[in-house]
């Protein structure tokens, strides 16, 4: 990979010394590598999962994509898959017969999470991975470069397209030290996120370096790249080093093995530094992942729920961590435990070693291996319980539970939480001897389908059940936009308040339908108030759209006819996803601005001014013009007045 040093005359010097500029380099299709400026890359390898994948291959088919031309694809079943009538089972096999047909490889339901599962067996160090959940860059634990998007950049990933995003400005952040017993990775990233907080991240890759590095193994660097999401992260990485080979080997893939680390001498645009040796266990207060104290400072509090698992924490070791801590103890009669293995290979090692058993006669419940409870499937806490979650999200109502009180942990302090009762500093619980990793993890092959060869898949039938409706493409942008104000919100919106998920995920793959709950959480109201206006403006404050990738944020708002969303900014992929449905983004110029706009509020806007970065908007009920920005290409003003990329697209194809 050294070898792309001097190449790249165009690019900042800076970058091309650091794990993520070398990948970048390496895949660059279009475009400077300097920050801020926007780059095509080549993506190697797409992800799916089922609740954002129906969408993302219906698209596929509107863009007349037939055959995956990247070097693997995978769809993975795993958010959706408990089948309380016959809409997910419709989903599960459109999927698996767009799999067989468009060549990816299927992760069957109760294989596993899509990340822990893609990072035992297919993340490969130095390749780009583009996925369509926002976790994605857990594979940035084995030094891939994983980037989540909206389904339609990976629908077009898919076709070969390459993936357009801005150079991010690349963090440094230098772990010296060696973690204290009963302080895990998980407390690593929660310190990230209390310097960094929910938007901290956004514009920037987060990549570690330094000596502390080689004392994590590749699942504890992949829960501290999997939740740098939560900071608005483009990207997290590691670099691929010895341990990393010592991980490709233990799951059977060491000829995948690269070396690629940074240079000796790399400069980064800002540097953290993290002792690790000073770290205490931490924990994140409901309701943001930014909301990061010592677990100390809320000890004692009543629990009544506690869960383990989610791709932050569902890996063998994690697990064997919770059995260790359980083994021969029980959980307080007053608590629910429990546990979702991260992927089927886990589980098979959990039984078979007899750790499962442990966990089992201490009273953990097993459910399959799956997001579960992470995304409200199951296990909702009964009113105003307070739960400690292993997981990366605690936004309000997510657990299916509105007023829930949910907190996020590592393994080590959620199960003292479990054994007490009450939340506790796990360094209270007494040492943990070092778990013993095995020399293998045997891959299960039973839920893992590969597709047939090309000549097959021709006769290859896609099914649809009643479920799957087709996406409907949004007509041209008029020449004056004008709307009422629908909503307005405060900071920190996440994709779960205007589209949540849980209940309403057998959904996704209807939008008619799913259309009816956007901005429930918020206001039930919504849905009967953008049909009577047909459709207006929304107005929010910092970071709208933080949180899940889910385009379905941004293509039931479109479908209900919300033309712009004016807000103070925007988290990455949600602002991708807004343009791709026709969805003006804007920002308020002076953020003081927010105030001169209220619910109900008459706007206009002249779509011939989107030619130009700075632009007014009129508001007409209080007379006034208020200067907006927006930060998108040409290109994307293009889509954006075709009605969004996928109408764009599908009026033109590839
Ligand atoms: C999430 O954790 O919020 C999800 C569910 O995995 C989402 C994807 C989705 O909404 O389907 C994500 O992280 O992108
Ligand atoms: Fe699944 Fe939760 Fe991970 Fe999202 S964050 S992929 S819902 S386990």
């Amino acid at each position: 990979m050294n070898e792309t040093k001097n190449t790249f005359k165009d690019a900042d010097p800076k970058l091309l010394k650091t794990v993520t500029g070398k990948i970048f380099a390496q895949h660059l299709a279009k475009g400077a590598l300097k920050p801020g400026e926007e780059i095509g890359i080549v993506i190697d390898q797409t992800l799916t999962q089922d609740a954002t994948g129906t969408v993302a291959y219906l698209e596929a088919e509107v863009l007349g994509i037939d055959r995956a031309r990247t070097e693997l694809s995978v769809s993975y079943i795993d958010h959706n898959t408990l089948k309380m009538d016959h809409k997910n089972a419709d989903d599960h096999d459109y999927l698996q017969s767009v799999a067989a047909k468009y060549g990816l490889i299927l992760s069957k339901a109760g294989n596993g999470i899509c990340h822990q599962v893609h990072l035992e067996r297919f993340a490969r160090p130095g390749k780009t991975l583009l996925g369509s959940d926002s976790h994605t860059p857990t594979a940035g634990g084995i030094g891939c470069m994983g980037i989540g998007a909206g389904g339609l950049d990976v629908a077009l990933a898919l076709g070969g397209e390459p993936f357009y995003l801005k150079t991010p400005k690349i963090v440094g952040i230098k772990l010296t030290g060696k973690l204290k017993p009963m302080v895990a990775a998980k407390d690593v990233i929660l310190e990230v996120l209390r310097r960094l907080g929910v938007k901290g991240g956004v514009g920037k890759a987060l990549e570690y370096f330094g000596p502390g590095v080689k004392t994590l193994s590749v699942p504890e660097r992949a829960t501290i790249t999997n939740m740098g999401a939560e900071t608005g992260a483009t990207t997290s990485i590691f670099p691929s080093d010895e341990v990393t080979l010592d991980f490709l080997r233990c799951v059977g893939r060491e000829e995948q093995w690269i070396r690629l680390e940074a240079d000796d001498d790399v400069e980064y645009d800002e540097v953290i530094e993290i002792d690790l040796g000073k770290l205490v266990p931490l924990i994140a207060k409901p309701h943001s992942p930014g909301d990061v104290v010592p677990v100390s400072e809320v000890a004692g509090i009543k629990v009544n729920q506690v869960c383990i698992g989610s791709c932050t924490n569902s890996s063998f070791k994690d697990l064997v961590t919770a059995a260790y801590m359980l083994k021969g103890k029980r959980v307080k009669p007053e608590v629910s435990l429990t546990v979702s293995p991260g992927s089927m290979s886990v589980y098979y090692e959990l039984a078979e070693r007899g750790y499962l058993a442990d966990l089992i006669a201490a009273g953990a419940r097993i459910l399959e291996c799956t997001c579960g409870p992470c995304i409200g499937q199951g296990q909702a806490p009964r009113s105003g319980a307070v739960s400690v979650r292993t997981f990366n999200r605690n936004f309000k109502g997510r657990s299916g539970t509105a007023d829930a009180q949910v907190y996020l942990s590592s393994v080590e302090t959620a199960v003292s939480c479990a054994l007490t009762g009450v939340i506790t500093d796990p360094r209270s619980m007494g040492e943990l001897c070092e778990i013993p990793m095995p020399e293998k993890l045997r891959m299960q092959p039973a839920l893992i389908v590969e597709p047939p060869d090309s000549e097959e898949a021709r006769k290859v039938e896609l099914i649809r059940g009643p479920n799957i409706k087709p996406i409907e493409l949004r007509g041209e942008l008029p020449e004056k936009v004008q709307g009422t104000v629908l909503i307005k919100l405060e900071d920190n919106i996440s994709t779960d308040i205007i589209m949540p998920a849980g209940v309403y995920l057998p959904l996704r793959s209807n939008v008619p339908e799913y259309a009816k709950h956007v901005f429930e959480p918020v206001d039930p109201d919504f849905y009967r108030k953008a049909k009577e206006k047909n459709g207006g403006f929304v107005i929010a404050g910092e970071n709208y759209g933080q949180g899940s990738s889910r385009e379905h944020a941004a293509l039931c708002p479109s479908y209900l006819g919300v033309m712009g969303v004016i807000a103070k900014s925007f988290a990455r992929i949600h602002l991708a996803n807004l343009i791709n449905f026709g969805i003006i983004p804007l920002t308020f110029k002076n953020s003081d601005d927010y105030d001169r706009v209220a619910p109900d509020d008459e706007l206009q806007l002249d779509t011939a001014a989107l030619d130009s970065s700075d632009l007014v908007v009129k508001n007409l009920t209080k007379g006034i013009e208020i200067p907006v920005q927006h930060s998108m290409t040409p290109s994307e003003v293009m889509r954006i007045k075709a009605g969004g990329t996928l109408a764009y697209i599908s009026r033109h194809k590839l």
